[in-house]
């Protein structure tokens, strides 16, 4: 069921994902909320049609339908929430998983509006012995030879967060089709897989749901045998925003000698950022933190270089404050999930 790792060269399967699910240019990282066009995408299947109701129903006293209509006139919350996908930092593996080839651009933040989800629970009003809320979207497709919709579960604790939203605007517009039009969850801290778009239904569950988008995808695995650890908040990770101009097909980056800012963006699902090292030839040093986008979002960081003529390596690595603190080289994991080892640049200064 499961494909098997591979080295070398990408394929023709990885271009045509690479292609449909583009990654965040970094140059994005210049702006605080990312714009909706430069927002990182990943679609499973296909983009569906836009669903005009969702469903809430299963271990419900009260199940009912609500239109987006509905939904846009009940009292809101804005957040601006950074969504990593789980994949992220995947190509950069070996063996790698075939699968969505992430170097590092599977990133972005972006300002969401919504209804609590809270509040369309309490609508609904859950019945005794509730486990689970169960999330559905639009899209079918095969996976691992399974037919499924794409769906994922929260515990019920986690379901009644506030902040985990019913969104129906991303940056102040509606949601575009391919960010989930016309509704989607927006679960902050997690990996983007939790943030189920095209949402159809909700289902209150007195069993923990057993989809394969939560019981099989999303876990930490060294081998195909591990039941593994499901994927669940973002790891400590940051990136750097390119200094100097590229090269068109290498991407190195070419600069005059001076001084130069490095700016970058630092993130954890677990704790606030607290620090950000900028490495340059392997020696590290600290970067300046600017105030944070919010509870959700990533921090900014900046750092002055004193560039020299030659050719160097820059890298960051950034430590939240519960400790966490990126590796230097990202823990090789079966299907490609959690890589948050430092971002690397190779920059030719030209005297
Ligand atoms: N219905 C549905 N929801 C989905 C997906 C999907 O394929 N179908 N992909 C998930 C994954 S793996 C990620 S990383 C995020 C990406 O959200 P974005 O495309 O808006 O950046 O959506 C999640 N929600
Ligand atoms: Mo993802």
């Amino acid at each position: 069921m499961r494909r098997a790792p591979m080295v070398g060269r990408f394929t023709r399967e990885e271009v045509a994902l690479a292609s449909r699910n583009h990654g965040m240019p970094l140059e994005a990282l210049r702006e605080a909320l990312t714009p909706a066009g430069l927002h990182y995408l990943l679609i499973h299947f296909d983009i569906p049609p836009p669903p005009q109701r969702l469903e809430l129903g299963g271990r419900v006293e009260r199940p009912f339908g609500i239109t987006p209509d509905e939904l846009r006139a009940m009292p809101s919350r804005s957040l601006a929430v950074t969504l990593e996908c789980a994949g992220n930092g995947r190509a950069q593996l070996s063996p790698r998983y075939p699968s969505m080839p992430w170097l590092e651009e599977g990133v972005s933040t972006a300002q969401w509006t919504g209804v609590p989800l809270r509040t369309l629970l309490e609508k609904a009003g859950l019945q005794a012995g509730v486990r689970e809320i169960a999330f559905f979207g639009a899209d079918r497709g095969i996976d691992g030879g399974v037919e499924h919709a794409f769906a994922r579960s929260l515990s019920l604790a986690h379901a009644m967060e506030e902040d985990v939203l019913v969104a129906y605007a991303m940056n102040g517009s509606p949601l575009p089709p391919q960010h989930g039009a016309p509704l989607r969850l927006v679960v902050p801290g997690w990996y983007g897989m939790a943030s189920v778009k095209w949402l159809v239904s909700i289902q209150a569950l007195a069993e923990p749901f057993d989809g394969l988008q939560q019981v099989r995808s999303y876990h930490f695995r060294k081998d195909a045998a591990e039941a593994g650890t499901p994927c669940t908040r973002i790891r400590v990770n940051s990136l750097m925003q390119p200094p100097g101009i590229p090269d068109f097909y290498s991407r190195n980056r070419v600069l005059a000698p001076g001084t130069v800012q490095i700016t970058g963006r630092a993130w954890s699902g677990e704790a606030p950022i607290v620090a950000v090292e900028l490495g340059v030839d392997g020696q590290w040093s600290p970067a300046q933190l600017d105030a944070p986008a919010g509870r959700y979002a990533w921090t900014g960081w900046h750092a002055a270089w004193d560039a020299v003529a030659g050719e160097h390596e820059l890298a960051c690595r950034a430590t939240d404050a519960a400790g966490n603190r990126q590796p230097l080289e990202g823990d090789w994991d079966l299907t490609g999930f959690g890589n948050h080892g430092v971002h690397r640049m190779r920059v030719t200064v030209r005297g």
